[in-house]
């Protein structure tokens, strides 16, 4: 990772729009802004920035060479107090594919690197700007779709996970002092803390860390979303309900088995949580190849759903009926699954069953109420203030903290030599560290970043 170069990238989203950023960062960013920016066309008037203040704007030409290329707003935040912590410029161009393509190749034709994805964040976090949970709540926040997904990356950003790490790490660290302290006079054989109390305070920590990592099945339901399947039967009325539940047009329907071949997949908010709704290809003996193949990737849908409704056509006979109940039964996970009773408007009502029509309005809300209530349920969906753990590299880290902590404990228990207590201690502190980047590699930082997007 070179530090010393100075990187350059277009921070907004390619495509059309009211202006886009051009962001530069790094020693030299003042001097190719230099090179490039007049405040007239004719290029009489530079600018020295040197001499103007941090965070001002500043109106002006953008050339290469003799050529023209755009008119700009030029932003300037001397080092520290900018985003990398480095000296940066933002250009603020006007908003066009080609406009902002020019511009960075003016910067890099100046002297500047394209930056790789993630890597302001990433410089931003190697200058102390933030620490590594807050660089990845950086990356959440920018793909948050809900209001919880947004207000759980933004506390984290705040630094919420990382005072949390750090009292559980004073915690830890003033154990490990009084059993490091204890070893300095182990030849006269004082205890400067009772053993209970100190197997006290250690499994205190456990419990608190494993109340954190329980949260994360909330917190993945809020930043990934839920994968909600539609399946069942042939002409069962799935891509009617799914077209319902999106309020649009999107897949096609008609009474003819087997409309549905591939399976479609959107997006929707209910009640404030994600879902990626899943329509499929009804499940029936089909001799048709491509069908099969469809009806496959149902079954693979269903497999890795994390929420299925089974579509259950209510106009079918009697003994239709029941043998789908019967199937329904004994093929799904009831914890994750709800048979759903289709076109009640034409057909027969189940008494004490999910019932629906995609044209009363009022059973679909029902129906959505049935899911959200059953999500909430086995999944304990938090939010507000307390932590939820949304990351699994955080999830990961603090299960070893709390396996490390247990060695501590079995080996109070077992008398060992407070040597081997201060090695396991040692750890879950390294652990934690990982959380927040006091402690970490290039590989890890490298697996965080790249999942970022260019200019950020
Ligand atoms: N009356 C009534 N008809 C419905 C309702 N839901 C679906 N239908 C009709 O049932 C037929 C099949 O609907 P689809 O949504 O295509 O069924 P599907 O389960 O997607 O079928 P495949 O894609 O073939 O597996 C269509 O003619 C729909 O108009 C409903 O609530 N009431
Ligand atoms: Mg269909």
């Amino acid at each position: 990772m070179n530090l010393n170069d100075t990187i350059s990238a277009i921070s907004t989203p390619i495509g059309e729009g009211g202006i886009s950023v051009t962001r530069i960062s790094g020693s030299n960013s003042f001097g190719i802004t230099e090179k490039i920016f007049f405040k007239d066309t004719a290029r009489n008037r530079k600018i020295s920035i040197q001499e103007t203040a941090s965070h001002t704007i500043h109106f002006g030409y953008l050339f290469d060479g003799e050529n023209q290329i755009d008119e700009v707003m030029v932003s300037i935040f001397k080092k520290p107090n900018s985003y990398t912590g480095e000296d940066t410029i933002e250009i603020s161009s006007h908003g066009g594919v080609l406009v902002t393509q020019k511009i960075l190749s003016l910067t890099i034709k100046s002297g500047a690197r394209h930056a790789e994805p993630g890597e302001f964040t990433k410089r931003a976090f190697l200058n102390k700007r933030l620490d590594l949970s807050q660089a990845e709540a950086v990356a959440d926040l920018i793909k948050a779709k809900t209001d919880s997904a947004h207000e759980s990356s933004l506390k984290q950003l705040e630094g919420s996970l990382s005072k949390y790490i750090s009292t559980v790490r004073q915690e830890i660290i003033d154990a490990t002092s009084l059993i490091e302290l204890e070893l300095d006079f182990s030849e006269e054989d004082i205890e400067f803390v009772p053993k209970d109390e100190f197997r006290n305070k250690i499994s205190g920590i456990v419990e608190k860390l494993n109340e954190i990592i329980s949260s994360y099945i909330s917190g993945k339901i809020i930043r990934d979303g839920i994968n909600l399947v539609i399946s069942g039967r042939t002409n069962s009325g799935k891509s009617s309900l799914f077209n319902q539940l999106l309020k649009s047009d999107r897949a096609i329907v008609s009474n003819i088995s087997g409309t549905t071949r591939d399976y479609l997949q959107e997006n929707i908010v209910i009640d404030g949580i994600l879902f990626n709704l899943i329509d499929t290809a009804g499940i029936r003996q089909s001799e048709d190849v491509i069908e099969t193949e469809g009806i496959k990737r149902s079954f693979r849908k269903i497999e890795e759903a994390d929420f299925i409704l089974y579509l259950i056509d209510s106009t079918e006979s009697m003994d239709f009926i029941e043998n789908e109940a019967e199937y329904f039964k004994n093929n799904f996970d009831l914890k994750k699954s709800i048979p759903v009773f289709t076109k009640k408007d034409i057909g027969k009502v189940r008494k004490g069953e999910i019932s629906i029509s995609v044209y009363d309005e009022g059973s679909i809300k029902e129906l959505k109420s049935s899911i959200t209530g059953k999500i909430n349920e086995s999944a304990n969906v938090k939010t507000g203030s307390e932590i939820i753990l949304t990351n699994l590299r955080h999830k990961l880290c603090i299960e070893s903290v709390v396996n490390s902590l247990e060695q501590v404990i079995s080996g109070i228990d077992r008398k060992m030599s407070g040597e081997f207590i201060s090695v396991d201690l040692r750890n879950a502190l390294n652990y934690l560290g990982e959380i927040t980047g006091e402690v970490t590699n290039e590989e890890i930082l490298n697996n965080i970043f790249k999942n970022f997007c260019i200019g950020k």
